[in-house]
């Protein structure tokens, strides 16, 4: 017998995220049709510090509490218009679903309920309908294709907008190429996490962390940093390059400054005494000098999310070396992954749910990035919450990579162990856990 799931209540609160700040929580109630049974499921959304430009809504109140970031209004917005949208719609069938959701704002980019307030209800009644039929939520959402756990990307040195220090690119994360399997991934990049920490505590740099929990001492330029992180790789006995490689996200949309009409870094003129500007065609030169110089493997947001031109050419001279990640320029829309694909700009794209604000646009920008060879990266964002649903979507489409920050702050770390528990489900306890 066919069991629908219909929506019996849907609820809303203002919670806090790792910063600080207000986000949503919903909950949506779902009934068993069968059996009758009153299954709930609860989700949160998570917010980006170096927004995209062309990212769905987040509404924010603009009041004076909170500094104007509370989301009172995307809260009664859940509990108001969305719930009477949703009331009695079956929670099964996720994409019509998420249609009524799309309906109801009415708009491109989800102003009108505000992308926080859509898409906390789109993930909670995910959770309450594979509740409800007692799956996973990774196989509830993938299905009998869910079987690869992802490739941790792990962001050890926060630098741009996710920490104070001098770092411009905003993000340099190791990934355990070779590992055997996720748990032994996990592991590798922890270890190299604390040797890192040893190494700048040795150097007198500051160990403390950045957003994402990756240390974050003042560095001169991009080059120290990975020198730093080539160290702490071979202090832990692996080998740069063959074990563990490196990703960069530069975020350089937030270093692009149109009065100049090219790259300011802030902190390496600040280090250097000196003003230091780079143009597009420099910043090519520059991830390329890099890549020759470091084990690098994949670049995301290299350039701003305006320069169409420049990405085809960044595309033309690195696409083949390395994976050339869009996500400030992509925002994980359906649209313009297709104008990126038309125009071969990047060969990969990072998917950020609320960048784009219901799980089936979400799972639509997957599903076009794989018919068309793109990679694909499972994200957080810098601002998070304890949910770790992305460790669900990265196993239930088969992602292939996650980046979920570094293995400390337990915002981060919970989406880790979910993961954990996942491979375990999968592929049952390894020898290795009982020794
Ligand atoms: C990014 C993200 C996540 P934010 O740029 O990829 O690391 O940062 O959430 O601040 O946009
Ligand atoms: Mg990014």
């Amino acid at each position: 017998m066919r069991i629908f799931l219909p929506v019996r209540d849907v609820h809303a609160r203002e919670i806090l995220d790792s910063r600080g700040n207000p986000t949503v929580e919903a909950e949506v109630t779902v009934a068993n049709s069968v059996t009758g049974e009153l299954v709930c499921g609860r989700a949160s959304v998570p917010s980006g510090a170096s927004t995209g430009r062309f990212e769905a809504v987040e509404l924010r109140d603009g009041e004076v509490r909170y500094f104007g970031l509370g989301v009172r209004r995307a809260v009664s917005h859940v509990n108001t218009k969305l719930k009477a949208a949703l009331l009695g719609k079956d929670a099964s069938c996720q994409r019509a679903l998420d249609e009524c959701i799309l309906e109801c704002d009415g708009t491109q980019n989800k102003e009108n309920l505000g992308a926080n307030a859509c898409l906390s209800v789109s993930m909670a009644a995910a959770r309450a309908a594979a509740d409800a039929l007692h799956l996973p939520l990774y196989q509830y959402l993938g299905g009998i294709h869910t079987a690869a756990l992802p490739m941790p990307m792990m962001n050890i040195l926060n630098g741009g907008k996710h920490a104070d220090n001098t770092v411009d690119l905003q993000e340099f994360m190791i990934a355990p190429v070779r590992a055997e399997s996720f748990a032994e991934g996990l592991r590798i990049c922890a270890e190299v996490y604390h040797n890192l920490k040893g190494i700048c505590r040795e150097k007198g740099l500051s160990t403390g962390v950045g957003d994402e929990g990756g240390f974050a001492p003042d560095l001169p330029d991009a080059e120290s940093v990975l020198s730093l992180l080539v160290e702490a790789v071979r202090k832990s006995g692996y080998e740069p390059g063959t074990d563990i490689r490196i990703a960069i996200d530069a975020a350089a949309s937030e270093l692009y400054d149109e009065k100049l009409g090219a790259y300011l870094f802030p902190g390496e003129s600040r280090m250097k005494g000196h003003q230091v500007t780079r143009s597009t065609e420099d910043m090519i030169s520059y991830y390329e000098w890099l890549a020759e110089q470091f084990p690098i493997f994949s670049l995301e947001d290299g350039l701003d999310e305006d320069d169409w031109d420049g990405w085809q050419r960044l595309t033309q001279r690195l696409g083949k070396k390395l994976q050339l990640v869009g996500d400030d320029l992509f925002v994980t829309n359906p649209k313009r992954l297709s104008a990126g694909i038309e125009l071969h700009a990047a060969n990969a794209i990072l998917v950020k749910v609320n960048q784009i604000g219901t799980l089936t646009e979400a799972f639509a920008a997957v599903r076009l990035a794989k018919e068309n060879g793109y990679q694909t990266v499972i994200s957080h964002r810098s601002g998070e919450t304890e949910d770790p649903f992305i460790a669900d979507i990265a196993v239930a489409v088969n992602a292939g990579q996650i980046k979920t920050g570094a293995p400390c702050r337990m915002e981060r770390v919970a989406k880790y162990n979910r993961l954990l528990r996942i491979e375990e489900e999968l592929y049952g306890r390894t020898a290795r856990d009982t020794v």
